[in-house]
């Protein structure tokens, strides 16, 4: 088992591996005749010389997984506490299954488009939006829809009164094979408020939701060394987002290489009018 230091992140509850040693070995080759010199050939003899490296080597450190139910604070700082808190089974499986079918037949499931760089594709999913106010992420807006079905309506309640927090807004998305996903982005536009509390309820297949922290302004927008979770997110399970956890980190969910069925998951929001934000 790795050795375990005292570390600054807290969600793994103060413990994390030790940074390995750089190889320290010294090694002098003198007078050895490669085989593919000729013997009357001449030669100067050469030494090498291994030389300690003067910084310690930097790993990728390895993504953590959470999988087991309870309150996480995955980051402190300037910004304020990251938190999430994972609810496996918080819908009953008999009556996942039930809302699952009813949810996938009755949501008006529609695919859009976003436009980089003059180049247009299809988000690989397919959503639909619930609320009186439209959305706008990645230049698209979702257009009001107040229609709430039973289901959501009482869904939305379910989650109300279990954490506390109202919501006005619903993004669903449906991920039909493995090959749907969602790229890495936060869910920071204005009109959700600063530190939004972010509800995702997910029906269906498992799929892996991760996590990875924002660069420090030195790394210089390199994701390369930040601190990366995984959350398998199964049939009936509740995760909630809060403080600067939109802020600090980002989340996707990524394409699987195995195959995948379809997947039901529900974020629900409050959205703020704009341009009014509540944080301009
Ligand atoms: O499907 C999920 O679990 C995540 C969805 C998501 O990231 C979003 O709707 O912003």
């Amino acid at each position: 088992m790795a050795e375990e230091t005292a570390c600054t992140s807290s969600w793994h509850r103060g413990r994390c591996p030790a940074p390995k040693a750089p190889v320290a070995s010294s090694l002098a080759l003198a007078g050895v005749r490669p085989a593919w010199r000729q013997k009357d050939q001449p030669h100067t003899q050469k030494q090498f010389i291994f030389e300690k490296p003067s910084e310690v080597e930097r790993r990728v450190p390895e993504a953590g997984v959470i999988d087991k139910p309870g309150v996480y604070e995955l980051s402190k700082g300037p910004t304020g506490t990251s938190r999430i808190h994972l609810i496996p089974g918080f819908i009953d499986s008999e009556q996942a299954d039930w809302m699952f079918e009813q949810l996938l037949q009755d949501i008006p499931w529609g695919q859009r488009t976003h436009i980089r760089q003059e180049v247009s594709f299809e988000e690989p999913r397919l959503t639909s939006w619930y609320g009186e106010l439209p959305y706008t992420y990645s230049r698209i807006t979702m257009q009001p829809n107040p229609n709430w079905h039973p289901v959501l309506s009482m869904l939305k309640e379910r989650i109300e009164e279990f954490t506390g927090h109202t919501f006005n807004s619903l993004l669903c998305n449906l991920y039909r094979n493995e090959k749907d996903s969602v790229d890495w982005h936060s869910d920071n536009e204005p009109s959700l408020g600063k530190n939004p509390v972010i509800a995702s309820l997910s029906f269906g297949a498992t799929r892996t939701f991760e996590m990875r922290k924002k660069p420090s302004p030195e790394e210089d927008g390199d994701y390369t060394y930040v601190e990366r979770i995984r959350i398998p997110l199964d049939h009936g399970s509740l995760l909630v987002m809060e403080g600067a956890t939109q802020e600090d980190w980002q989340h996707r969910v990524p394409k699987e290489y195995h195959s995948r069925d379809e997947r039901i998951n529900l974020t629900f929001r409050i959205i703020y009018p704009e341009p009014d934000g509540v944080w301009k």
